[in-house]
């Protein structure tokens, strides 16, 4: 259980610009906010085509939200929105209390689940990314502090100086992390995944976070994976998963393929959060099959997908075959595990009939291009046989006198190698 005390009480605000999903994007802010343990006390929202370019709200908004504010006692305020460096600065300067947004706060919580070096390094990359253009306004803010308000002219060059100085420091560091990055795709152990990718096909969970990407990732291990691998980190809690992991399958006829499990979407995820999980999310994009898994008891799930799919182009992962996967149906009214159509199936995770039936679907498009073919291969070839035994759904087996006659169910790229043992009937 989670029993970190939130030592923030938080405000958020948002601009309503008559979009589709305001309300929804409200309440998933409060819900980014308590998975980074703060607490949200209230709400204050405005209605604008679009935001003010200097205080984000408008002036008298920004004078009601700064009496609330007070009021309520808040130690912090979170926008709906990115802003930028000057609203950013001004918010604060009116308010007093701290200003985050959107970004910065999805961010914050990357950087708290991040495990492995790699997913360390990407958020550390974004986050000074984040950080560059609004230098300016964290230095304004301390030589505020340094001379007990407004800064003077001659701090104002001195300032500057500094940030120049803070600017190249970073740009320093980013490099620096870049290269460590690539370093890290360079080791042995991506290099084998990737050659194994090559030759065995691949499907990547996608979707939402927190519609159980792992928890399928985790039924579908325990069932047809190589019994040592490990599980992954399947919890209740916005971006329980921000690495990639990959797990080889094999299914009952010997028909292998490796799964991906990957980090979670959510609306308005920040570009260089996206740009510096490309590696990462690289594993979806060289994929064969989509397997986009759907909250379906959330009553926004149709928000999500939609979501999904934009953030998935923002990646560059287009015309891969995608099979929808709507989970948690024991939380709705509706029967499961039903399949519709050919592409979607309403299951819920933990339950073997609805493993069975997201298998069916994986199956029926990731395999619909292996062929039922004859082989005669010679006794002298006896590995070839031990091949074929291990890596395709042997139907039917003869022993000739010129050797072992297999009926089977093989991959084209297989059935190219062992040409020469085709019988043609
Ligand atoms: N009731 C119900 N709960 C489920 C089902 N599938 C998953 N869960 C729960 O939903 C929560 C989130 O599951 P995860 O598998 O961690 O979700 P995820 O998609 O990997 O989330 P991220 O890693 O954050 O992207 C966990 O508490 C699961 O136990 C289901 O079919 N029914
Ligand atoms: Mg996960």
């Amino acid at each position: 259980m989670d029993t970190t005390v939130p030592s923030e009480k938080v405000i958020i605000i948002g601009l309503n610009t008559g979009q589709a999903n305001y309300e929804y994007s409200m309440l998933e802010l409060a819900e980014l906010a308590q998975a980074n343990h703060m607490e949200v006390i209230d709400r204050l929202d405005q209605s604008l085509d679009r935001p003010n370019a200097a205080t984000y709200f408008g002036k008298g908004k920004v004078e009601e939200l700064t009496q609330f504010t007070t009021a309520e006692q808040a130690t912090t305020i979170i926008a709906n929105d990115e802003l930028t460096p000057s609203q950013l600065a001004n918010l604060t300067e009116a308010t007093k209390i701290r200003v985050i947004d959107r970004t910065a706060l999805i961010l914050e919580i990357f950087a708290q689940r991040a495990q492995s070096r790699e997913a360390k390094i990407q958020v550390q990359i974004a986050q000074l990314q984040y950080r560059l253009p609004r230098l300016h306004t964290a230095a304004n803010q301390s030589l505020d502090q340094q001379t007990g308000g407004g800064a003077g002219f001659a701090n104002r060059g001195s300032g500057e100086t500094q940030i120049e100085m803070d600017r190249r420091v970073i740009q320093k560091q980013i490099a620096h992390l870049r290269n460590e990055l690539k370093e890290i795709a360079k080791s042995e152990e991506t290099k084998r995944a990737k050659r194994d990718r090559d030759t065995i096909p691949t499907a990547a969970l996608v979707g939402y976070t927190n519609a159980g990407k792992s928890t399928i990732m985790n039924q579908l291990v325990e069932r047809f994976g190589v019994s040592s691998e490990k599980k992954v980190f399947e919890k209740d809690m916005l971006f329980a998963t921000l690495d990639t992991s990959v797990r080889q399958l094999t299914l009952p006829d010997q028909k292998r393929f490796l799964l991906s499990d990957t980090v979670g979407f959510v609306s308005k995820l920040p570009t260089h959060l996206i740009e510096a999980f490309k590696s990462t999310l690289a594993e979806a994009a060289s994929a064969d099959l989509l397997i986009q898994v759907i909250d379906y008891s959330d009553p926004h799930h149709e928000e999500m997908m939609a979501t999904t799919d934009e953030t998935l182009r923002q990646i560059g992962i287009e015309n891969i075959p995608m099979v929808y996967v709507f989970n948690k149906a024991d939380k709705t009214e509706v029967s499961f595990p039903t399949m519709e159509g050919e592409d979607r199936v309403i299951v819920s995770a933990k339950q073997d009939s609805s493993i069975d039936l997201i298998v069916k679907v994986i199956r029926q498009h990731l395999f619909k291009d292996y062929q039922e073919a004859t082989l005669l291969v010679p006794f002298a070839d006896g590995h070839v046989v031990s091949y074929l035994n291990e890596h395709t759904n042997i139907l039917d087996t003869d022993y000739l006198p010129d050797g072992t006659k297999l009926r089977l169910e093989i991959a084209p790229e297989d059935l190219h190698r062992f040409q020469k043992y085709l019988l043609t009937e």
